[in-house]
């Protein structure tokens, strides 16, 4: 399909930022570019893997304390949801929060945002579905829902504030709670610092599916960006940082090759890699801290017996 002119400088701006990140010191590349259709599909298999702990983990929290999460967020709430994939956590939350004014979800992937939006209308005809399609990093206007909504609550689950670095990881933060209002909060899932060999195997899974999702953002820059990475040509490598507390998401090239990304060409040897994702895995006291500099206090935090995962309600200071 031909792009408007709109269109047209959000592709140029995107290409020169991933122009930009592949001159950096180590070539990286914004995990957002995982999530073209074929990405999301992936990403959802990811959640149903037997290694991938945070989703079953988040559902468990959010199901044994919704009641909880339900009187905090108090009635007629408009619920906006940043990266919303395809809603699973939410039908929790939107099977129990009365009489909600909106929900709007906030994705970048936007066949797979617009099918999940359809299905959440079907499941819920009351409910007013309000999707936008846009980059969350990016300034982006919020629809009016039909009914006043007595507060606004972000919900940000996943833990994916952890693909992050910590810098963006508050400037986001500042977005939300700017969103949030006067009156209104953030429920956000937070994953947890445990022992490295269960977050590596998170992220090495043995279907490979993980791999596949990261060679994954290739093919798409191949389409979307006129790219010609040899997808064949790269591995995936996903190592937890035991320092900076975070797990390093990587494509090695498997030879000394040369790739073009719009009219750039770049080299790449053996054994080098392209940086595609950080997971930044959190202590309860390292998230405060960074919550409270973006203008957030902690209220209230929910875990499971393992402390695994965390989910979290803030409110404006
Ligand atoms: N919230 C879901 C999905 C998490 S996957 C869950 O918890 O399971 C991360 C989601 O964020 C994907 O759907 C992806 O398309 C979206 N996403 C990633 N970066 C984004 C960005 N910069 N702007 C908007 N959406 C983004
Ligand atoms: C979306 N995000 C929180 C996922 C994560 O665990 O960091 C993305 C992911 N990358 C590889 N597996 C899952």
């Amino acid at each position: 399909m031909a792009k408007n002119a709109a269109q047209q400088i959000v592709l140029d701006d995107e290409l020169d930022e991933l122009i930009d990140g592949l001159r950096q010191p180590e070539m990286m590349i914004s995990p957002k570019y995982f999530y073209d259709e074929r990405g999301s599909q992936l990403f959802d298999e990811i959640t149903r893997l037997p290694e991938y702990y945070p989703t079953e983990t988040e559902l468990g929290i959010m199901q044994d304390n919704i009641d909880e999460i339900a009187s905090l967020v108090g009635r007629q709430a408009s619920l906006i949801e940043f990266g919303s994939g395809s809603s699973l956590k939410t039908r929790i939350l939107l099977d129990h929060l009365d009489e909600l004014a909106a929900y709007v979800p906030v994705d970048i992937s936007e066949d797979h945002l617009l099918q999940s939006a359809q299905q959440i209308r079907e499941e819920f005809p009351d409910l007013d579905v309000l999707p936008v399609v846009a980059d969350f990093t990016q300034p982006f206007r919020l629809p009016t829902p039909r009914v006043m909504p007595v507060r606004n609550v972000v919900y940000f689950p996943g833990s994916t504030i952890g693909n992050f670095t910590n810098d963006g990881a508050q400037e986001l933060l500042a977005v939300m709670h700017g969103e949030a209002g006067a009156d209104g909060a953030l429920l956000i899932g937070v994953d947890l610092q445990k022992d490295p060999a269960i977050i590596e195997a998170a992220y090495n899974d043995s279907a490979g599916v993980t791999a596949e999702f990261n060679l994954n953002m290739l093919r798409h820059l191949n389409r979307e960006f006129g790219a010609d990475f040899d997808v064949d040509a790269f591995t995936h490598s996903a190592e937890y940082n035991e320092d900076e507390g975070r797990i390093e998401i990587r494509l090695v090239s498997e030879q000394d090759q040369e790739f073009t990304v719009g009219s750039q060409s770049f080299s790449i040897g053996k054994d080098e890699a392209i940086l595609t994702e950080y997971s930044h895995k959190y202590t309860l006291d390292g998230f405060a801290a960074m919550a409270e500099t973006a203008g957030f206090r902690v209220k209230r935090v929910w875990t499971d017996a393992g402390r695994l995962f965390s989910v979290q309600y803030l409110v404006r200071d």
